[in-house]
């Protein structure tokens, strides 16, 4: 398989082009989904994804970097958290969220919407080849079900997310985060759509393309592991996770007004 960067190198996209780094990226969902790792679905979310990453500047807003200090804030203080992985993150950066587990100490865990066992195997792989170990969410002994979804994401590691107090979940559906909350966890999400089930049901929503914005949560995270706890609580008591959301919706108004007046 391919490296993050050896990908983007071989991609047939010139540089000239005005959207190039927007076609890099969805080159990779097509190379991760010709590699067997992402679903035939996950090329669609992109593909919503991509749209909304248009409309919000394909840049990272400043209510999304006040939801990364959050969510820094967040997994310091965590016990227990834990990195979700699903299909389409492990085409899109895998190097990176093994990066992010270990400047946390966070455990990293395959979990699949569309789950098959060929799919759990490539998508660990990735990881591991990205310089991960112990990879849970294989279908072990330690399997257990996650109450309140009916899908097969609620099949999750009693080691792993069954047992967490904060749980990552990027390019998420709503019905996991809602029984994750449900389930007394604090869920951070990364979703550039605001208006998503995922994003208004998480502890805080990073509304922010994962490619770019999970590097900044882990430099972040950098910083924030230097300073005091009273700090880091009063980062996360002063966010307000639905506020932030508004700010990116009007964000979306106010670049669409932009846009039509241009
Ligand atoms: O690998 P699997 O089987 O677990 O399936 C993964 C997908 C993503 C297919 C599955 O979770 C799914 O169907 O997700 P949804 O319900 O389509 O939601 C995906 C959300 O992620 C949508 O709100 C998209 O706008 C958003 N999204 C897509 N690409 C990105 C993104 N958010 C951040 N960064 C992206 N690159």
């Amino acid at each position: 398989m391919m490296s993050e960067q050896e990908s983007l190198a071989t991609d047939p996209v010139p540089e000239s082009h005005p959207r190039a780094k927007s076609l890099r990226i969805r080159n990779r969902l097509i190379d991760g989904f010709e590699q067997g790792l992402v679903a035939t679905e996950g090329l669609l979310a992109h593909g919503r994804g991509e749209a909304f990453d248009y409309i919000l500047g394909e840049e990272t807003s400043y209510s999304a970097r006040r939801a990364i200090s959050a969510a820094a804030a967040l997994i310091i203080m965590a016990r227990r958290p834990v990195i979700s992985v699903n299909g389409n993150v492990a085409a899109l950066c895998p190097g990176h969220v093994v990066k992010l587990a270990g400047q946390i100490g966070a455990t990293l865990e395959v979990n699949l919407f569309y789950a098959s066992v060929r799919r759990k195997g490539a998508v660990a792989a990735a990881l591991r080849e990205n310089g991960a170990e112990g990879v849970l969410g294989m279908d072990s002994d330690d399997s257990g079900v996650l109450s309140g979804i009916d899908s097969a994401r609620k099949v999750s590691d009693k080691r792993g997310i069954l047992t967490a107090d904060v749980v990552v979940v990027p390019l998420e559906d709503g019905d996991r985060t809602a029984a994750l909350v449900k389930a007394g966890k604090k869920v951070i999400t990364f979703d550039l759509n605001p208006l998503s089930r995922t994003a208004q049901t998480a502890s805080v929503t990073i509304v922010d393309n994962v490619m770019r914005a999970i590097s900044l949560l882990t430099v972040e995270c950098r910083r924030l592991q230097a300073e005091d706890k009273t700090v880091l609580e009063g980062i996360m008591s002063g966010f307000d996770n639905k506020e932030n959301l508004r700010e990116s919706m009007m964000q979306i108004r106010n670049n669409l007004e932009r846009m039509a007046d241009a």
